[in-house]
């Protein structure tokens, strides 16, 4: 991590603009976590390390790092350092799959099916997926998990006609959906903040009314046709949602 985070803190230094030495440092540090390269776990290094290493006072570094903790990229553990925290960077903008975002954190996905069933559209689906009423779907519902850690909960309904049979969905629908060359290329998704109720905080071990967000997502192929319908209630304590704007 030592190397990495030089690199990025000089490159930081070398973009036109001032910033201030906490400021570059705690920027560095963010960037070299959410590329994905350093897994929840990993120790940072000391603060005089840090200190020696990019040439900055104990203040600096200490400053940049408790609002890194303030955050909750960082956590510090009495007598044992600081940490990345176990919280997951997820781009509200990238078409990444839950098994993508955990595996470049270095984390297990694991899925416990709730149903995973062919079945009729409903009306509701139907409109989601562009499909007349009663039109074939697959339908996923599933337990999302971290290693041991349940992170979210996800029902899915695919187009029959795209996708056969549920049971190729083992880990991941994506991987399922590349095997036939029809992994969607495009999304349109909206975000809403949720307070569980009593059942969905059960399945996540979380108390009834703690916060999450509802990501409803169509995903379409290059050809136009919508490939799936996901309601994702995702634990709000577990995730970072970040997206890169730009002004034009
Ligand atoms: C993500 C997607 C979800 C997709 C799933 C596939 C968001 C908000 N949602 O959770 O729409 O169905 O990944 O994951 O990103 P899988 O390939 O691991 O089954």
């Amino acid at each position: 991590m030592q190397q990495a985070l030089l690199h990025e803190y000089t490159r930081l230094g070398d973009q036109p603009g001032r910033s201030l030495a906490y400021d570059r440092l705690r920027r560095a540090v963010r960037n070299v976590v959410e590329a994905g390269g350093v897994h929840a776990g990993t120790a940072l290094p000391s603060e005089r390390d840090l200190a020696g290493l990019l040439s900055l006072s104990r203040v600096t570094v200490r400053k940049a790092i408790a609002g890194l903790i303030d955050e909750g990229l960082l956590t510090q553990r009495h007598g044992a350092g600081t940490f990345v925290a176990a919280r997951i960077v997820k781009s509200v903008s990238r078409m990444t799959s839950f098994t993508d975002d955990l595996r470049s954190r270095g984390l297990d996905p694991r899925s416990v099916f709730l149903e995973r069933s062919i079945s009729e559209a409903t009306p509701e689906e139907a409109m989601a997926l562009d499909l007349s009423p009663g039109s074939p779907v697959i339908r996923l519902y599933r337990i999302r998990y971290g290693g041991d850690e349940p992170l979210a909960i996800e029902r899915t309904t695919v187009p029959q006609a795209l996708l056969a049979d549920p049971h190729e969905v083992v880990d991941s629908l994506y991987e399922a959906l590349d095997a036939h060359d029809r992994r969607p290329k495009r999304a349109l998704q909206r975000l809403r903040a949720v307070a569980f109720d009593a059942k969905q905080a059960a399945m996540l071990d979380l108390a009834p009314g703690s916060p999450g967000l509802l990501i409803e997502r169509r995903a379409f192929l290059d050809d136009g046709r919508v490939v799936e319908f996901t309601r994702s209630y995702y634990r709000g304590d577990a995730y970072d949602f970040v997206a890169e704007l730009h002004s034009d």
